[in-house]
């Protein structure tokens, strides 16, 4: 697919019916990192409840623990939301799992083949990653507090746009597909349910967002390796805790519980 241009934030929130995502709307050409960006907005305490800042390319997109994400401009979605919810902070992680639900929604409005989620943070499709998202707590003490999600999706890249050493990991809608995406429809459509699944958040329903997330994962039941830090984990998914943490039983029987983590191998 040929690269194609993002229009101006009016069309977006001219077409958003919305509570809180997108009340304000930012898009630019390029940006260091669509969350570095709403990170600094939050320091310099001018980051506001659901302000959603859309990038049509990153030049150091982030991914977790310093990796990064590969973002080429005019073919993918790369965009971060600020949300300033009430605590208590632990329920903060939800938010990510949150996106995810809505993200993979707004994905399967769209695409044919239908993709699945992957703990804590990744979208698949055809066994390939084709979304990531990275949520980051921004404490209250420099600035004002919130929680940034991004999101990270490929849409109209080619095999070929694709390094060598994410070709045989990563994927995009239109590989999939065949069919190429209009970036604006699916990003409406992205913040839209997002700000629907937040509602639900605001009003505690979390029983039925892991109801949703644990409907979209193919991993529970599986024999997965799990990486944390310089720890190997190996054992049976097995569900997400009230807080979304990772539930495993390991080979010996006990339950451990993961907050965080790297799954790398998941035996279908
Ligand atoms: C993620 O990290 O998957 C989170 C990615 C979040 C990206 C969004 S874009 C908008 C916002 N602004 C940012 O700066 N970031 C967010 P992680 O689980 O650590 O996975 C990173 C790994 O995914 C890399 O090490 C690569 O192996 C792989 N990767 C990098 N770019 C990719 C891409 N475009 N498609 C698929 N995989 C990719």
């Amino acid at each position: 697919m040929a690269p194609t241009l993002l229009p101006d934030a009016d069309l977006f929130k001219n077409n958003l019916d919305t509570l809180v995502v997108g009340r304000e709307l930012q898009v630019f050409d390029a940006v260091n990192s669509t969350n570095d960006l709403a990170k600094d907005y939050l320091r310099k305490d001018q980051g506001t409840e659901g302000l959603v800042i859309i990038a049509d390319s990153q030049t150091a997109g982030r991914g977790r623990l310093g990796r990064s994400w590969f973002s080429l401009p005019g073919l993918g979605v790369y965009l971060s939301i600020i949300f300033k919810p009430p605590g208590p902070p632990e329920r903060f992680p939800l938010l990510t799992l949150m996106a995810c639900v809505a993200t993979l929604e707004a994905i399967n409005e769209i695409s044919p083949l239908k993709g699945t989620l992957k703990w804590p943070n990744d979208i698949y499709l055809g066994g390939k990653k084709l979304c990531g998202l990275l949520g980051e707590f921004h404490p209250p003490n420099e600035g004002s507090g919130g929680v940034i999600v991004g999101i990270g999706i490929n849409a109209n890249q080619n095999a070929s746009h694709f390094p060598e050493e994410l070709a045989p990991i990563a994927t995009s809608l239109f590989i999939e597909n065949k069919v190429s995406v209009d970036r604006t429809t699916l990003i409406l459509s992205v913040l839209t349910h997002l700000d629907h699944e937040y509602e639900g958040f605001l009003l505690g329903n979390d029983a039925a967002l892991l109801k949703k997330w644990t409907e979209n994962t193919d991993m529970f039941g599986k024999e997965i390796t799990l990486n944390r830090g310089s720890e190997q984990f190996q054992g049976t998914a097995l569900r997400l805790d009230p807080l979304g943490r990772l539930v495993m039983r390991s080979h010996e029987g006990q339950e451990l519980v993961f907050e965080s983590g790297e799954i790398t191998h998941i035996r279908h």
